[in-house]
């Protein structure tokens, strides 16, 4: 592949005069907007420990309240993509969230969607579109976009959990807007999907067909993973797919998610793929290598991996299982046609 012109050999004047213009020569840039053969990413692999963010996260329940935060989060700034961007990839956001007993992350909407993966706490909930979803350690709970949404907790202690969010894209797309909303008037959620392979058969449609389900229980995640350790041999690695139980697509538009399980000492190389990937530990402790880099994890700590990255996870535990939930932009990359796997 040629050498293409730079900036520098162009004279002065005629720079200038396409600066004016608004213009820009394309051959200088091409082969960085093109690059031959595979995609650059700025996405940087990176560790969020717990014991890390927790003691920080706390530290903000005491500097800042509720009123002049609305939703009190620390967020994660890869830092492969500049500072302060907000970004775990070009499409996440990973951010830890903290409400603490009596207080209220007020009603609102939103075009981003989320999830929430909970890590600490017990006696919270999130309301979302009217139906209270309990808020358990490892339950995922989604907030599509649209949909009105706040965060109470009437327990005790503080109540942490983990945003994913495609709000870098939404605001790449020029489409990040909130509107605020009064206190909805909670209904207990329906338990309509809780056998596999059984749905709802209502003659004449769902109030809200796109999200069915909206809470994903960790003891229900947990047991599947359990039941599927039994007839999965030894050497491959236990995934489920959260989908969405009436079309079997991932529960949003742009995220897909997925709980994983490693038996004692088990290694696990996942599927090399285009898309960003997030993990969080449930419970366990571990090693990931990703794109040759190794980094030790723990409970409730969190990790990324750039789209590309080969990924190998191993369960440093002799004698107890590991169990992760992991989030990816793969549903944005398909809709687009782009997204690409290869062999581990
Ligand atoms: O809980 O609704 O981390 O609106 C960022 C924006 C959480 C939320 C975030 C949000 C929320």
């Amino acid at each position: 592949m040629s050498q293409l012109g730079s900036l520098e050999e162009l004279p002065q004047e005629y720079r200038q005069a396409l600066a004016a213009a608004n213009l820009v020569p394309l051959w200088p840039s091409l082969r960085a907007l093109l690059p031959p053969g595979s995609p650059a990413t700025a996405t940087a692999v990176t560790h969020l420990p717990w014991q890390v963010i927790r003691p920080l996260l706390l530290r903000a329940g005491e500097l800042t309240p509720m009123e002049k935060a609305e939703r009190r989060v620390l967020v994660l700034s890869n830092p492969g993509r500049g500072l302060d961007n907000l970004q775990a990839s070009s499409v996440i956001y990973l951010g830890m969230q903290l409400v603490l007993p009596g207080e209220v992350a007020p009603n609102h909407r939103h075009t981003p969607n989320a999830a929430r993966i909970v890590v600490e706490g017990q006696g919270a909930c999130t309301i979302v579109d009217g139906d209270k979803c309990p808020m358990e350690p490892g339950d995922l709970i989604l907030t599509p976009t649209g949909l009105w949404h706040e965060h109470r907790h009437e327990g005790t202690g503080p109540m942490i959990w983990l945003d994913v969010l495609d709000l870098p894209l939404m605001v790449y797309l020029d489409r990040s807007y909130a509107i605020e909303g009064q206190p909805q008037r909670p209904r207990p959620l329906p338990a309509a999907y809780g056998a596999g392979g059984l749905v709802p058969l209502r003659h004449g449609g769902r109030s809200r067909a796109d999200y069915p389900l909206l809470r994903y229980e960790w003891r229900a995640a947990r047991r599947a993973l359990e039941a599927l350790a039994e007839s999965t041999p030894a050497n491959q690695t236990i995934e489920l797919a959260y989908v969405n139980p009436e079309t079997g697509d991932a529960p949003l538009n742009t995220l897909a998610f997925s709980a994983l399980m490693l038996r004692p000492g088990q290694e696990a190389a996942l599927p090399r793929m285009s898309a960003a990937r997030v993990f969080h530990v449930v419970q366990g402790a571990g090693k990931a290598t990703i794109a040759a880099q190794t980094l030790s994890y723990g409970t409730a700590d969190t990790f990324c991996a750039p789209g590309g990255a080969a990924v190998r996870l191993a369960n440093a535990s002799a004698g107890e299982p590991l169990f992760l939930i992991s989030a990816d932009e793969s549903p944005v990359q398909r809709k687009l046609g782009v997204f690409e796997t290869w062999d581990a």
